[in-house]
């Protein structure tokens, strides 16, 4: 994949080429997905209000499409990138023209593949600068560094997702966690490649700090220095300090770093936050290292200085995420939709199907012969393979989705106890939600405790909305809703929903199109755990969906 770039006003084009490229990390080279021949994908910078246009070239062997993660696409979800959702995939030796607008969002947002598992080692980040003439909400950081923390499997990464497919059992988990593409020094073979992030004493640095792994929430500390966090999924937050932070796949944090500690090495550290009981992660650290100018230089044999190691959380210290994620807050009074039209209430989580009885055992390897599944208020979501959603949507062409996605679960039970195991096959299909342009939205998202409960990040296409309150156990329509911030809660584009526990979000549905809603770990949207919004167009041109483009794939 390619990225071309001509900078006429206000407007960014760039050509890229997706491509294999070998690659190699923990002492062997494999043949890579990448972007340009680079791995992590090139860094996309741009201002808010400014156009993109991105030409994408698949030279690779698979199927791809690219997801801008977190942009809104207002009335371009033409653009936005899931594989059959939003569009067919671009196909090995073919092109597709992404074009869209950035409008009113500043701070960090990523780009990846949204086709199988591609996103592994497709991705990068995607910095979105303040309009020219205005500044940030904080004094401005001598420097900038976007830390991509993301995993690597020493097998190819779309063997293993086949692999799991195949056998129904779960997916190999990954070999090692990456900042900017580095495992860093506690891995074998990777010492003398570990990223360094400059410093000097006195200055305030901004980092934006991305999970662009797969399948893993991940805490990420400094030995010895305070974040200052400013600013999530693109939108400012209150600034408060923190030693450690916590970002579900899908998510950013923007935070300030200040040099005021002995010019020495420090590293930066990101591991696994597990809040499934019992099941297997990948219990291995990644490192990078803070490295102030003035610090002895390292290339002096014998003089160089092991970094600093700080503390991090253990694996399953929800304590520290809960009491992170409280002190997410918008900067002032925002104005939350009140008057709801859609009060929607979905349960989150895994599910075991019973062995089909036309497959070998070797197809049903999951928990007691069974295949793993996840769905959304019993659905587990199934793509389309012959047109995109937004395609049928747009063409009314019939027969290939349903609009009778349940608003409520289909049976009410204690969602967060011991499910009967009668209650844990879930349906198959592809049910879209309708919404009427300009609809008030509030969702509650309520983990289950099938197979496991565990901490589930959500993340909606074409939308931004507010978190309103989260908890543990069953959501109390009747105690929780006391618990609602209505006057400056955070705004993000994926909620990390509270292992066996619930969060609520509102948002208005002004964005005209088909819009995924899913778990961003990849092991689970594999599973079905998925549903998409289709919002219906509003009365005036500017209330409705662009026609599509001319180059847009078909299947
Ligand atoms: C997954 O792990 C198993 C056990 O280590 C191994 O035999 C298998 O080859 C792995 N699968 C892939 C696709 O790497
Ligand atoms: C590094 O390699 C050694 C020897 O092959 C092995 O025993 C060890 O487990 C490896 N360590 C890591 C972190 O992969
Ligand atoms: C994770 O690895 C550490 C050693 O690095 C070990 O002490 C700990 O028990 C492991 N935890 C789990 C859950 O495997
Ligand atoms: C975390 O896991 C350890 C075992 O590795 C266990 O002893 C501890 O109780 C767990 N803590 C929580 C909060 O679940
Ligand atoms: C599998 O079967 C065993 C023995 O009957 C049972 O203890 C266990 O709970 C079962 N596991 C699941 C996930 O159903
Ligand atoms: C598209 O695929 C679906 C499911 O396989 C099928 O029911 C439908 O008839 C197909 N639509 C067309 C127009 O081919
Ligand atoms: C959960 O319920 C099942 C029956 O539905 C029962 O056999 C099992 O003992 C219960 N487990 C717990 C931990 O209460
Ligand atoms: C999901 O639907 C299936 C099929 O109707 C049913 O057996 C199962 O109990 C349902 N589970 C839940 C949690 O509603
Ligand atoms: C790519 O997607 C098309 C549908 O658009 C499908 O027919 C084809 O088999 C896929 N090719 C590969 C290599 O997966
Ligand atoms: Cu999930």
């Amino acid at each position: 994949m390619l990225f071309l770039l001509f900078s006429f006003h206000f407007c960014l084009m760039r050509r890229t080429y997706i491509q294999a490229t070998p690659v190699k990390r923990l002492c062997k080279t494999h043949n890579t997905i990448t972007v340009n021949g680079m791995y992590p994908g090139p860094t996309l910078e741009v201002n808010n209000g400014d156009t993109l246009v991105v030409k994408v070239t698949n030279k690779a062997r698979y199927n791809v499409t690219i997801h801008w993660h977190g942009v809104r696409q207002m009335r371009t979800a033409w653009a936005d990138g899931p594989e059959f959702v939003t569009q067919c995939p671009i196909r090995p030796g073919m092109s597709y023209t992404y074009r869209f607008t950035i409008q009113g969002q500043e701070g960090t947002l990523w780009w990846h593949a949204h086709s199988s598992w591609l996103r592994a080692t497709v991705y990068g980040a995607l910095i979105i600068h303040p309009k020219e003439g205005s500044s940030y909400p904080f004094p401005k950081p001598k420097r900038e560094t976007p830390i991509l923390l993301g995993e690597w499997w020493d097998a190819n990464p779309i063997d293993v997702v086949r692999q799991a497919t195949r056998t129904g059992a779960a997916p190999n988990i990954s070999d090692a966690y990456t900042i900017n593409g580095q495992p860093g020094d506690l891995y074998n073979c990777s010492s003398q490649d570990t990223v360094v992030v400059p410093i000097d004493s006195g200055e305030t640095n901004l980092l934006r700090v991305i999970n662009s792994g797969l399948n893993q929430p991940l805490f990420f500390t400094i030995a010895n220095h305070q974040f200052t966090v400013v600013g999530a999924d693109a939108s400012y937050l209150k600034p408060f300090t923190t030693s450690v932070i916590m970002l579900g796949p899908g998510q950013t944090t923007d935070v300030l770093i200040k040099g005021d500690q002995p010019p020495s090495r420090y590293y930066l550290a990101a591991r696994a936050y597990a809040s499934a009981p019992n099941a297997p992660f990948d219990n291995t650290t990644t490192t990078a290292i803070l490295e102030y100018k003035s610090a002895p230089c390292p290339a002096k044999k014998g003089l160089s200085i092991r970094p600093v190691m700080p503390p991090l959380p253990a694996f399953n210290d929800t304590a520290t995420v809960t009491a992170f994620t409280k002190k997410l807050r918008s900067p002032q009074k925002v104005e939350v939709p009140t008057d709801i039209d859609e009060s929607l209430f979905f349960t989150v989580g895994l599910g075991l199907n019973n062995c089909p009885r036309n497959f070998r055992s070797s197809r049903c390897q999951g928990p007691n012969g069974t295949r793993f599944t996840a769905s959304m208020n019993n659905v587990s979501f199934v793509l389309p393979s012959n047109f995109s959603l937004l395609q049928a949507h747009h063409h009314g062409i019939p027969g290939v989705f349903t609009t009778d996605f349940p608003g409520n679960p289909p049976l009410k039970f204690d969602y967060t106890g011991n499910v009967s195991r009668s209650l844990w096959q879930p349906v198959p299909g592809t049910k879209l939600y309708k919404l009427e342009y300009g609809s008030r939205v509030q969702i509650v998202l309520q983990d289950t405790s099938i197979f496991t409960p565990e901490n589930h990040p959500i993340h909606i296409h074409g939308y931004d909305f507010y978190i309103i309150a989260e908890g543990f156990g069953n959501f109390n329509p009747k105690t929780d809703t006391s618990k609602f911030n209505l006057v400056d809660p955070p705004l993000r584009n994926t909620v990390g929903v509270p292992v066996g526990g619930w969060a609520v979000i509102r948002f208005v549905a002004d964005n005209p199109g088909v819009w995924l809603m899913h778990c961003h770990l990849d092991v689970h949207i594999t599973w079905g755990l998925a549903m998409a919004f289709l919002v219906e167009n509003g009365v005036t041109e500017l209330e409705k969906l662009e026609a599509p483009p001319p180059d847009y794939p078909v299947c």
